[in-house]
């Protein structure tokens, strides 16, 4: 642990690459919509909970921050300098305009030093986080936000100062290393002159003892320094320099500006990526910015936590997607050698109305900003700016004219983003993720960056995991020149779910657990993939998804409170190979099953021991760090243990089993709609119909309905987003006595498909009537619900030749769940 916050506080201590600045963090807040004022704390936004409320939708429109400063000196310029608010800003200094800003995910800076008067000064800022067509993303699978949720300062400068522009201070330096061996760092950049007279830049790097002094500078200025053998920057050994370029008159200093730097070369094609010469398979994930119970306003600190977990999971690769992350997260990856793809977010459509001029303008502009302020970072290699861009044309398959306009505007737009993204950033690799579509290929699309991003999904919106390699393969034949990376793959996984065999869409971890290996191995074996990023990190907000925990996407390693799933520690064990470990797979402690065969699975990257339950010690081999193992289970407790081949402990598993058997259990839940265990909320785990057919059998046309929407009034929608419907009787095989048995369902109707779904047809569930059920001779009535609602019903049973459920008028009915109890004699 102690490790771990050293770790941040240098992150965090090396996050400031202008001087002068002062971190405004209290602010009266409030919204067009509510004027009642409250006291904030930046980083901010309003939409923590409302992105996750039953409500659906979540607040869009304009918030105002409030704030007094106080500034006693009037020959200085000051500038409030914002990391990050969504997503348009406007800014008034004593009721003055003071200028805008568009886009949620850049840093700019607004110049406030016309408005400014000794004394007290009052700054209003406006952010408005309304949809606007002019300003990307205009829809995409993640919440925006509203706020201002990055840091904000004002920054105090001397009249003569470097450029503030594209939210950063112009100062670019590009640390070249070539064949020969020799590092060259260019570096240039432009001052304000107010006064016209000639400055000196004075240019250090530190850990190089070099010292470069550059005369008579009046705007703009460049140099070209070279050192012999610089120690290069890698994932392995991250060797950073520190380059302070200074400004001053005489021996006033005036302004400087700071950023570490490294030396690196890559190069990308299809027999791979390699950096400084030797070859690199990227391994890594992509990352959300935002985190439970907070939206997207993180303290920078917890943020660094997640570069830290990636590092130490042996990740060498990081897709920022789908937008600009906070400066320090750059600065994080250069310390910790991780290799980043950064993009704007240009997601899933570009529009066809009038408000494409100004969509393309803002979204060349917001490239020019993203470029210019994450430049000088040695971690920075792929430069990105477009996502699925034909996703929604794919989805919606409009009209022939209306598809050729939206090819063209996006053709149009992209052309000009690659053209601009190469100008501005040459030595970087430009690339863009496509959908496993062939529109990217057939209009020509995929042809444009110099690397091409394939998010692709086999295995969970449709196909099989094992296709994938087979997708491949084919570009590789058909497109023998393009470098080619999988930028997401992925599937939703809820740690209260498990499955002995799992399937696609059932949110177990257990499937998750056999895609991300099946990916890493399909990927593994062929050189010519130059690397993976794993969808995503952590779970993350997506306000009108209906996963199994609904509004958050759920594809994440870990969750969306950055606790790990078990997926996690595979890609630990994988990643890192030098570091010899061995764990058991968590899933349940208590397992309930008419089979007492149960698989354990073990994640180790080494030869390991098992002793079983029955005290037998099998020697065991892992194939892609995996170990699948069958115990036969007695009732009671079970336990394993895991040793290395020196007899080392590593792990232990405990569970504890029993058969479906009321006589000797109190309680017994039962999951009708899926074969998944689920964990619900009071810790009660509930059993799959399937496991447990000696104690509950169905009779009846059953089939199985589904929902893939918020089911409101309950935080356990695995439970009520699956039923068995068309049932004509269940018949609960119990001893003699009295139980509590409580009915849980719940009212589905018209599903709405996610755009990502390509091949689902959403469901047409009919909504049901009234109907009374009885169970044994007791009517318990089930009055017609609202859509997407719930209702548990408890009724007290006296069963004598066990317990059976049917409709009184002889009618089907559905079921999600059941939860028999017995009801204990008074004194026991
Ligand atoms: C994608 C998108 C990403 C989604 C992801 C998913 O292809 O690029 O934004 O979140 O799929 O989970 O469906």
């Amino acid at each position: 642990m102690k490790k771990i916050c050293t770790v941040l506080f240098f992150l965090a201590s090396c996050s400031l690459t202008f001087s002068q600045g002062t971190e405004l963090r209290k602010w009266t807040f409030y919204t067009e919509q509510d004027t009642v004022k409250q006291e904030v704390a930046i980083p901010h936004t309003w939409n923590a909970e409302d992105a996750f409320d039953d409500v659906p939708g979540y607040w869009r429109g304009k918030g105002y921050y409030l704030k007094s400063i106080d500034i006693s000196d009037l020959k200085k310029d000051y500038f409030l300098h914002f990391n990050g608010a969504n997503q348009v800003t406007r800014v008034w200094v004593n009721n003055k305009f003071a200028g805008e800003h568009k886009g949620g995910y850049t840093a700019f800076d607004i110049d406030i030093s016309p408005f400014v008067f000794k004394g007290h000064n009052s700054l209003k800022v406006e952010v408005d986080n309304s949809y606007d067509e002019t300003i990307p993303p205009l829809e995409a699978d993640f919440t925006f936000y509203g706020g201002i949720y990055r840091k904000v300062y004002m920054v105090t400068e001397n009249p003569v100062h470097f450029v503030k522009k594209l939210g950063t201070d112009a100062v670019k330096i590009d640390a070249l290393f070539g064949n020969d061996s020799k590092g060259k760092l260019q570096i240039s950049g432009s001052i304000i002159n107010k006064k016209d007279r000639e400055y000196t830049v004075k240019i250090q790097v530190s850990g190089a003892g070099i010292e470069k002094i550059i005369k008579k500078v009046s705007d703009d200025f460049s140099t070209e320094i070279s050192m012999d053998k610089p120690q290069l920057w890698s994932p392995d050994v991250p060797h950073l320099y520190r380059v302070r370029v200074a400004l001053y008159l005489r021996n006033k200093l005036l302004d400087a500006y700071e950023s570490n730097i490294g030396f690196r070369k890559f190069t990308a094609n299809t027999t791979g990526f390699r950096m400084n010469d030797k070859p690199v398979k990227l391994i890594g994930v992509n990352r959300h910015q935002d985190w439970e119970g907070m939206g997207n306003a993180v303290p920078i600190e917890k943020q660094l936590e997640d570069l830290v977990a990636i590092k130490a999971m042996g990740a060498n690769f990081l897709r920022l997607a789908h937008y600009p992350q906070d400066a320090a997260i750059y600065r994080a990856a250069d310390s910790l050698g991780i290799i980043l793809w950064s993009e704007i977010p240009i997601v899933n459509k570009v529009p066809v109305s009038d408000d494409y001029q100004e969509f393309k303008k803002n979204s060349l502009h917001m490239q020019e900003e993203h470029i210019a302020q994450n430049y000088n970072h040695p971690s920075l290699i792929f430069v990105g700016y477009m996502n699925e861009i034909f996703l929604r044309m794919v989805f919606d398959k409009p009209d022939e004219t209306t598809q050729q306009a939206i090819i063209d505007n996006t053709l149009a737009l992209a052309k000009d983003l690659e053209a601009l993204t190469r100008k501005e950033a040459p030595h970087h690799l430009s690339v863009m993720a496509l959908h496993g579509n062939p529109i990217y290929n057939a209009t020509g699309i995929a042809d444009l960056p110099r690397v091409i991003g394939w998010n692709l999904y086999y295995g969970w919106y449709g196909g099989e995991m094992n296709e994938l390699g087979g997708f491949l393969d084919d570009q590789n034949v058909y497109y023998p020149q393009r470098p080619l990376i999988i930028s997401e793959y992925g599937v939703g996984a809820d740690v209260r779910l498990h499955n002995d065999q799992p399937r696609r869409f059932d949110f177990s971890e257990e499937y998750q657990f056999k895609y991300h290996p099946s990916y890493y191995k399909q990927v593994m074996d062929r050189d010519f993939v130059i690397g993976m990023a794993a969808w995503n990190y952590a779970d993350f907000g997506s306000e009108f998804r209906g996963d199994a925990i609904p509004h958050v996407n759920q594809k994440g390693l870990v969750n969306f409170d950055r606790s790990p799933k078990n997926i996690y520690y595979w890609y630990k064990m994988i990643l890192n190979p030098g570091v010899k470990s061995g764990r058991f797979f968590e899933g349940f402690h208590t397992y309930i099953a008419d089979d007492d065969k149960k698989e354990i699975i073990i994640i180790s990257n080494q030869h390991v021991i098992l002793k079983d339950n029955y005290g037998y010690r099998s020697d065991l081999k892992p194939f892609n760090d995996l170990i699948s193992y069958y115990a036969d289970l007695t009732p009671g407790e079970n336990t394993f243990t895991l040793y290395d081949d020196k007899g080392n402990f590593l792990d232990s598993l405990r569970i504890f089993y029993s058969k479906p058997d009321l006589a000797k259990i109190d309680a017994l839940a039962v999951n009708f709609g899926t074969d998944t265990y689920f964990k619900d909320s009071l810790n009660r785990i509930w059993t799959p119909l399937k496991a447990v057919l000696s104690t509950v059998r169905v009779n009846g046309d059953s089939k199985v309905i589904s929902s893939s929407t918020n089911i409101k009034g309950t935080v356990d929608d695995p439970l009520y987003q699956t039923a068995l419907s068309g049932l004509d009787e269940i018949r609960i095989n119990v001893p003699k006595g009295n139980y509590l048995v409580t009915l849980s369902v719940a009212e589905y109707a018209k599903d709405s498909r996610l755009a990502y779904e390509l091949n689902k047809e959403s469901n047409g569930e009919e909504a049901s009537s009234d109907q009374i059920l009885k169970i044994n001779d007791q009517e318990v009535p089930m009055d017609k619900m609202p859509a997407f609602t719930k209702r548990d019903i408890a009724v007290k049973v006296s069963a004598v030749d066990g317990i059976t459920i049917r409709a009184a008028d002889g009618k089907k009915f559905k079921i999600c769940g059941l939860e028999i109890k017995k009801i204990k004699p008074a004194g026991h």
